[in-house]
């Protein structure tokens, strides 16, 4: 393992004024996004819409790496260019989910595991060959009653370090992305606690598994309340507790910390954002992560048809300039009126 050469990539990951886009949606994943806009999930349309954020020019300048599917990792573009050449040629990272999803964990009611560990090695290996320089692993942990437990935490941050360990000694940037869920009617304190608990968790097994953590990127929730929560937390609120519980947890070593948007509005994600970054005062980069919060625009204004496409390349521009912004703590509300 070259620590060096990981580090170089995790800094370039969460360089200033860039963030990670988040294309990384299974099949039924992205079936879900295209119900919405009344396209059809094939091949052929799952392809044309990620090759369209891909040559969004004015969007992958706020983009530092790109997190793909298996799928869109061997696709080429509809001229034939692999569509991870498209992502270089534009100045960002290609990144791979190798997850393979979660699953209920046995003797804990409500509680999942993430698969994906066997073989894993060998995966990474032809990923490396492919152009992928980072990879991502989710696991998931939902607030309800009696849940999360103590032992399917530590089950699912021990699954998250043993990939981050295969990720490294095979040269690619593990982001670890431990997201505990915002459905839910949980109040931000409870948040607060479970992420507490998850991180440290987290942490201690990446320890013990040996994970370097100058060649990381953590992608966690923010701190937030359940979205069925009728105390709404203010986003100074969210930004303060957030960066109140990761100085508490995450280890000054890790280059930085790219959020997941986890359902929040798009504008939402944004703010929080920026607001953390205009407070400062922790010794990483922090910044964005967004499959959602980046997507839900240009899919709106894409809608599968192609005479669209310019108008969802600059859907995606403007919420990537955005959160370029938030990652500078320079958003102001009255950008989101200018016309992208
Ligand atoms: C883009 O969605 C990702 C993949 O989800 P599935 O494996 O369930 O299809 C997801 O892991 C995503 O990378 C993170 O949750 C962040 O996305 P959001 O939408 O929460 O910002």
């Amino acid at each position: 393992m070259d620590l060096n050469a990981l580090n170089a990539v995790a800094e370039a990951m969460v360089a200033p004024g860039k963030g990670i886009l988040a294309a990384d949606e299974s099949t039924g994943t992205i079936k879900k996004r295209f119900d919405a806009i009344g396209v059809e999930n094939t091949e052929e349309n799952r392809r044309d819409y990620r090759e369209l954020m891909f040559r969004a020019a004015e969007g992958m300048k706020y983009v530092s790496g790109v997190i793909l599917y298996d799928e869109t990792i061997w696709q080429d573009a509809a001229d034939g260019t692999p569509l991870v050449d498209l992502i270089t040629a534009a100045g960002s990272i290609p990144g791979i989910k190798v997850d393979k999803g979660v699953t209920p964990l046995p003797g804990f009611p409500g509680e999942t595991i993430t698969e994906g560990l066997d073989g894993l090695g060998a995966r990474l290996a032809a990923y490396y060959e492919r152009g992928a320089r980072f990879a991502k692993w989710r696991a998931v942990i939902d607030i309800a009653d009696g849940i999360p437990t103590q032992g399917a935490i530590k089950a699912n941050a021990h699954a998250l370090a043993r990939y981050a360990g295969l990720c490294q000694a095979n040269q690619i940037v593990p982001i670890v992305e431990p997201e505990i869920l915002m459905d839910g009617a949980h109040d931000i304190a409870r948040c607060d606690e479970v992420t507490r608990a998850v991180l440290k968790s987290v942490f201690a097994e990446l320890a013990e598994m040996r994970v370097a953590l100058e060649g990381i990127v953590l992608k966690p929730n923010m701190v937030i309340c359940g979205k069925k929560c009728a105390n709404r937390a203010s986003v100074d609120e969210v930004a303060r507790r957030t960066i109140e519980v990761l100085k508490a947890t995450v280890p000054a070593a890790v280059p930085g910390i790219a959020y997941l948007s986890g359902g929040q509005s798009d504008e939402e994600a944004t703010a929080h954002l920026d607001a953390m970054n205009r407070i400062g005062g922790f010794p990483w980069k922090m910044t964005f992560s967004y499959g959602r919060a980046l997507q839900a625009a240009p899919q709106k204004a894409w809608a599968g048809k192609r005479e669209n496409v310019a108008a969802a390349q600059a859907a995606f521009a403007h919420r990537a300039r955005m959160n370029g912004l938030a990652s500078l703590g320079q958003w102001a509300e009255d950008m989101e009126k200018v016309a992208a």
